[in-house]
């Protein structure tokens, strides 16, 4: 069903959909199949609701949030079930998933008492000069499966607590956890109109809120290649668009690092959620006195990796999403053979028992990768991983600077002034030392440089505001006669 202006309600054609578990097969649930004309309700819905909902207090706005954080808190537990059993990752993991929502809810919630402006003296007497960040109207939200809870709290809390009223479609892999974690900010007082959600597919019901004249943001997670459609889009209807796209992330391990703590970071950077985060580590680039050991050690730990069911402790990595993303796995698998890259580990089905239900993939790493390979370059955003040989710390980083995506990054050095030059020069909106490359917090931005987006940072730290709200600079003049800015201003404060 599709929540819209607090009621929930199946969609005008009467169509659904249904979600199954990528792991088994098992049906999870159906959902609501939308196309534009319920979009358009929900956006007169969130219309409607806009104007008290902007006046109500930013504090009060941030109790609800605060609400739902301690909520989804309660339910943490069952909560990352369903997303396992909706979306695959192991549970650790979805327990993840679901405790960076109860953070982004506390730390937006913070915001409803701060939401700073800018307060600045003016060039001229009894003149006050200040900004306020005003919230941008009905914003259109579009979610991905991958984070199905963190990723659209990334954007829906800050959305909320700016006070701008939301349409959101969730991706259709995980319709779901949508309508849980809606339910839940019902339960937190969240009024009628505020939140509306629309399950369905990219097209028709992604695209009818990209078109809706009334939606002032689209704020979308995603391929690159939908994004790139959404902002060509949203540039001829004169639309603010935040886009979060994919990456190509490597670790970049040194000649002097640490090789155990190395690998760890490597495998869990490469493999956990089946690889397939967009902070996910698609590339490990090694400096020569390592290249040899380290592709031993990974290529040693990623064919142990236990795969199956991700509710199962025994269970290291779970299933991809669904068909068609260990099919484009597998064919990367043939690219890169073809394009003469070592296979050491993996690269086919893991179709072994149970796994013959679900969408399993071998954990497959490549040794031999040169950087203009396509195994190198594109995005697989699967349990694949390509080691590239690299002549120096130099070189390594221009190989890490050289593909069309910035998200994450890491190094791996004992040097500080190695560690310290990485800093400077790696292109990249998140980089991480002695660490792998997922484990972002919601503190700081969240967001990458090149192809991975449009240069909005979302997913927390005070920047996600500029994505929600739009400035208003205010002047007060409270002389009683007029001041003509740039001209009067040599008049004696009187
Ligand atoms: C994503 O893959 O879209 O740093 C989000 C991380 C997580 C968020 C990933 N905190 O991997």
């Amino acid at each position: 069903m599709n929540y819209i202006d607090g009621k929930w309600t199946p969609a005008q054609s009467a169509g659904t959909f249904e979600s199954f578990n990528p792991a088994t097969g098992e049906l999870i649930g159906v959902a609501a199949e939308s196309d534009a004309r319920d979009v358009a309700r929900a956006v007169d819905a969130a219309a409607r609701a806009f104007e008290k909902w902007r006046k109500t207090p930013a504090p009060r706005r941030a109790d609800i949030l605060h609400n739902a954080a301690d909520l989804i808190r309660e339910r943490k537990a069952q909560i990352g079930e369903l997303l396992t059993r909706e979306m695959g990752k192991v549970l650790p993991e979805a327990l993840g998933d679901v405790q960076e929502a109860v953070d982004m809810g506390m730390y937006m919630a913070g915001e409803g008492r701060r939401l700073n402006g800018l307060l600045v003296p003016s060039e001229l007497p009894s003149k006050w000069a200040m900004a306020v960040r005003d919230p941008l109207g009905v914003v259109g939200l579009i979610t991905p499966w991958n984070f199905p809870i963190a990723v659209p709290s990334w954007k829906i809390f800050p959305a909320l607590v700016c006070g701008n009223t939301l349409v959101w479609k969730p991706a259709e892999d995980t319709p779901v956890l949508a309508i849980e974690f809606v339910k839940l900010l019902e339960e937190a007082g969240l009024p009628p109109g505020v939140l509306n959600l629309v399950t369905g597919y990219g097209v028709p019901a992604g695209e009818a809120l990209v078109e809706h004249p009334a939606v002032k943001l689209v704020s979308f997670t995603g391929s690159n290649e939908v994004g790139k459609l959404i902002a060509v889009r949203c540039a001829q209807l004169g639309k603010r668009v935040s886009l979060e796209l994919g990456g190509k992330n490597a670790i970049i391990v040194l000649d002097d690092a640490d090789l155990d703590l190395a690998t760890d970071g490597i495998i869990w950077s490469a493999f956990g959620t089946s690889g397939q985060r967009c902070t996910a580590t698609s590339r490990v680039i090694v400096t020569p006195g390592v290249g040899s050991r380290m592709a031993e050690r990974i290529a040693d730990r990623a064919s142990k990796l236990r795969l199956g069911n991700g509710l199962l402790a025994t269970t290291d990595v779970g299933p991809l999403i669904n068909k068609a993303a260990v099919t484009k796995v597998h064919e990367y698998s043939g690219i890169g053979q073809g394009e003469g890259a070592a296979l050491l580990a993996g690269g086919d089905y893991a179709t072994e028992g149970d796994l013959a239900r679900g969408f399993f993939y071998k954990p497959t790493v490549f040794d031999r990768v040169t950087p203009n390979m396509r195994l190198a370059q594109e995005e697989i955003f699967g349990p694949s991983l390509s080691i590239i040989r690299a002549a120096s710390v130099d070189d390594a980083i221009r190989i890490n600077n050289s593909v069309n995506f910035g998200l994450s990054a890491s190094v791996y050095t004992e040097n500080v002034n190695k560690a310290f030059e990485a800093m400077r020069d790696i292109a990249t909106g998140i980089l991480y030392i002695n660490a792998g490359t997922i484990g972002s917090e919601v503190q700081l931005p969240f967001g990458g440089t090149r192809g991975t987006g449009n240069g909005h940072r979302e997913g927390g730290g005070p920047p996600v505001l500029e994505v929600f709200t739009e400035w208003k600079s205010i002047y007060v003049d409270y002389s009683g006669r007029l001041q003509r800015a740039q001209i009067d201003t040599d008049e004696l404060v009187k």
